[in-house]
């Protein structure tokens, strides 16, 4: 197998070519892909890769079938029937792209260019189709501006008070760990390489707790379980950090030279004891003691902090206080200690040469992607016209039915670009058909790991389907912006982001060394010993920047935000067969996760009369969605977890997001996903349906 070769792979009928996992997932791995007759036909891990061994996860060694998927989008489209019927004709890329520009310069002429919104995530997380020329296009043509919300943001900024930005342990170095704190992740199905790490560190004699509302897969796998109430991890916190304090625990040496805030803490944190802290987070007050003493006395103890803690109303700061523990041990100085939130810092490419910003003349307004049914709904001026990508927000986005009704409005111009025709494309007066991943040249880094990769196209585009890079290059010539960034390659782009002055992580790699190793390890240091990117320099564990914006400057446990009077906190997660609601519209990904659960206590299920297998009614005032039971010790009391973002049922009543608010977090302008409330009841069983 060799990446230097005399025609480009996708002439080549046959062959091995080692690729890139382009889904939004932190494992990021490599790939082998394998052609035949010009077709792939099997997708198999990389063993060269030096984290994910060759070790794939089920959703993408069945990824063929999503490529090949008779579903997929051929040619562009235009709608003929009612928004979200679905009915489409097919048109050619000529009349799509002379539409669009059409309709564009007539909405820039009435009402101004903030008249047309970008809407998009991370679908495929290639850097040049996902931040790239979409963000020079939008930029040029003065757009609205989205604030890219919906996954990780609460938390990275809670995470940036304390560590001063996106820099954690290399996981490569946690097999070293003796203490592993799963928290708020379900890594067994979310990150599975930092599972085989811990793996093989368990088999050197290290414990791994899971902290979780839900014994899901990794806890399960875990040594310990801890259930915790959602939404009160940062209680949970703080009374571990009265132990290590009360008990002689701390790490005083360090506590000294490395964090601002300590004596504040250790006052502060006095009234978080074990029985206070109970009351709160369900967790009994021995236990509390328990991982306290387990956390404050085994070295190294490494924290993996996942996206449960902070998909909350008080997620920044539950990540932020999460954040605070390994300073009060200071398990940071201890090879395999410390904790992961993201990586994203070690890898920091070069986003102002890739994005552009210099090509906007104008300072736009903002719109937060967690409140897009508001803004299609409310703003004024209006959003007249929105351009999707790379998501499916009316799946993905928090209160979806609100999202939808802002998607019917009979005057906007909906543009989605996407490989399937997706329950956002149904709403669209304009499909484009995309490539995948295969068919694209684009860069990659993990959120995780510390290796970049370039991934260059392994079969021709599907049909008539186009990257985004190329879709924008042609939407700018239609616009007529004659800009010399429109007119850059994919290759000039890479360089473009590889060349990262500020960055000595990228000293030394270049777009033609990628192209002879598949794999390159950026030169990240670990974030201590040294100096962080917080405003003292130090770990934070009093913040003047958080006290400056009206938050509590020491870590706080903050309730959830009041959501009315139902039962249950709704806790609707991914699962392990999709990749948010990626997969759950292809057969055999969805017959993989048999169907749309709904787990509840066996307490609470005995007095509703629901049994294992029934089917449940699920509401709230924002909407109501159908799932099945599954009943069991699961979950603690009062608490209703679903795992997956389905596609719509033949009736439309799977799709959970019909129930979540759209509130935004303490930081970061986050989802709250997992802070709305909800109802519960057997469907036959003459039903409720107050509050909706
Ligand atoms: N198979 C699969 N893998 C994925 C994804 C997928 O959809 N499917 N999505 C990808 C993406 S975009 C992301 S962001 C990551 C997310 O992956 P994770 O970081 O694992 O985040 P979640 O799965 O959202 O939530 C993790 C756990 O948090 C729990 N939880 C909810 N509320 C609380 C709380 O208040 N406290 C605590 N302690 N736990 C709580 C949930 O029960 C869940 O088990 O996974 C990525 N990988
Ligand atoms: N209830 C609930 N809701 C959630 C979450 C949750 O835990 N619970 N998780 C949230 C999180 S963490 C995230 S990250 C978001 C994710 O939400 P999204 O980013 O919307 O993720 P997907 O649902 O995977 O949709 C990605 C879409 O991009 C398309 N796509 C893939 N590659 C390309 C490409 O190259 N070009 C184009 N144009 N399109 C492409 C795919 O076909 C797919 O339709 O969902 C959020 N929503
Ligand atoms: S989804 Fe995650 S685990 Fe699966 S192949 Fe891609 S990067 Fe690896
Ligand atoms: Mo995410």
């Amino acid at each position: 197998m060799q990446r230097r070769v005399s025609l480009p792979w996708t002439e080549q009928p046959d062959g091995v070519f080692p690729s890139v996992c382009s889904l939004d997932c932190p494992d990021q791995c490599g790939l082998l892909v394998h052609k035949k007759d010009g077709r792939i036909v099997k997708i198999e891990g990389d063993p060269s890769h030096p984290v994910t061994l060759g070790a794939i996860c089920n959703k993408v060694r069945h990824l063929t079938e999503r490529i090949y998927d008779p579903k997929r989008l051929a040619y562009p489209l235009k709608r003929t029937g009612p928004k979200g019927e679905g009915k489409f004709e097919r048109i050619g890329w000529d009349e799509a792209l002379k539409t669009i520009a059409g309709r564009w310069k007539e909405l820039i002429a009435e009402s101004g260019p903030e008249a047309i919104l970008p809407y998009s995530f991370y679908g495929n997380m290639g850097r040049i189709g996902t931040e790239g020329m979409d963000r020079r296009f939008f930029h040029r043509l003065g757009s609205s501006e989205l604030e890219r919300t919906i996954c990780e943001s609460a938390g990275t900024e809670g995470y940036r008070h304390t560590m001063g930005g996106s820099y954690g342990t290399d996981p490569e170095d946690t097999v070293h760990a003796k203490l592993i704190v799963m928290w708020g992740i379900n890594a067994v199905s979310t990150n599975m390489h930092q599972v085989t790490i811990a793996e093989k560190a368990r088999k050197n004699g290290a414990t791994v707790v899971a902290i979780d509302v839900h014994r899901n897969r990794t806890a399960r796998w875990a040594d310990w379980f801890v259930p915790i109430r959602p939404g009160t991890d940062a209680a949970l916190a703080l009374g571990m950090m009265h132990v290590l304090f009360a008990e002689g625990l701390a790490n005083e040496a360090f506590l000294r030279e490395y964090t601002v805030g300590h004596e504040e803490l250790r006052e502060h944190v006095r009234q978080y004891d074990p029985l206070a802290v109970s009351a709160i987070t369900g967790v009994p007050p021995e236990d509390i003691v328990r991982l306290a003493r387990l956390y404050g006395g085994t070295k190294p103890a490494f924290i993996r902090i996942g996206n449960g803690p902070q998909h909350h109303d008080n997620g920044g700061m539950c990540v932020r206080t999460i954040a605070c523990l390994p300073a009060v041990t200071g398990s940071w100085l201890d090879l395999g200690g410390g904790a992961i939130k993201g990586n994203g810092g070690h890898v920091a490419h070069n986003d102002k040469a890739l994005t552009r910003p210099d090509l906007r003349r104008t300072k736009p307004r903002s719109v937060n992607m967690n409140r897009i049914g508001s803004a299609l709904l409310e703003l004024d001026p209006p959003i007249r016209s929105l351009y999707v990508y790379n998501s499916n927000p009316a799946i993905v986005a928090p209160d979806t039915n609100k999202v939808r009704e802002g998607l019917r409005r009979e005057d906007l111009f909906t543009v989605v670009h996407d490989l399937f025709l997706t329950e956002t494309a149904a709403y669209a007066d304009i499909v484009l058909p995309a490539t995948s991943s295969l068919e694209n040249t684009d860069f990659y880094h993990s959120y995780w790991h510390h290796y970049v990769q370039i991934q260059e196209p392994v079969i021709a585009p599907y049909g008539e389907s186009k990257s985004n890079v190329e879709t924008f290059r042609l939407l700018a010539e239609a616009m007529g912006f004659e800009d010399e960034a429109f007119r850059d390659t994919e290759d000039d782009l890479i360089r473009q982001a590889l060349n990262a002055p500020f960055n000595p992580a990228y000293d030394g790699i270049t777009l033609e060394l990628l192209r002879e190793k598949p794999f390159v390890k950026v030169k990240a240091k670990p974030p201590l010993p040294g100096k962080l990117r917080t405003p003292s320099g130090k770990i934070e564990l009093y913040s003047k920047a958080m006290e400056r914006k009206g938050l509590p400057p020491l870590p706080t446990f903050v309730p959830l935000a009041d959501d009315g009077e139902l039962p249950f906190l709704f806790i609707p997660g991914p699962n392990h067969n999709f990749l948010n609601s990626t997969f759950s519209n292809n057969a055999k990904h969805a017959q993989m996760e048999k169907s749309p659960k709904l787990v509840l206590n066996e307490l609470d299920a005995a007095e509703l009369g629901i049994a294992d297998g029934d089917a449940v009614r699920v509401w709230n005032a924002r909407g109501e969605c159908e799932l099945t039971a599954s009943v069991g010790r699961d979950v603690l009391r009062g608490v209703a977890v679903s795992l997956g973002l389905w596609a719509d049922g033949p009736d439309g009543k799977r799709a959970v997001n019909a129930l979540t608010p759209d509130r935004l977090a303490d930081m970061g302008g986050g989802a709250a996903f997992f802070s709305g409330r909800v109802g519960v009841a057997k469907i036959g069983a003459g039903s409720r349906r107050d509050g909706a």
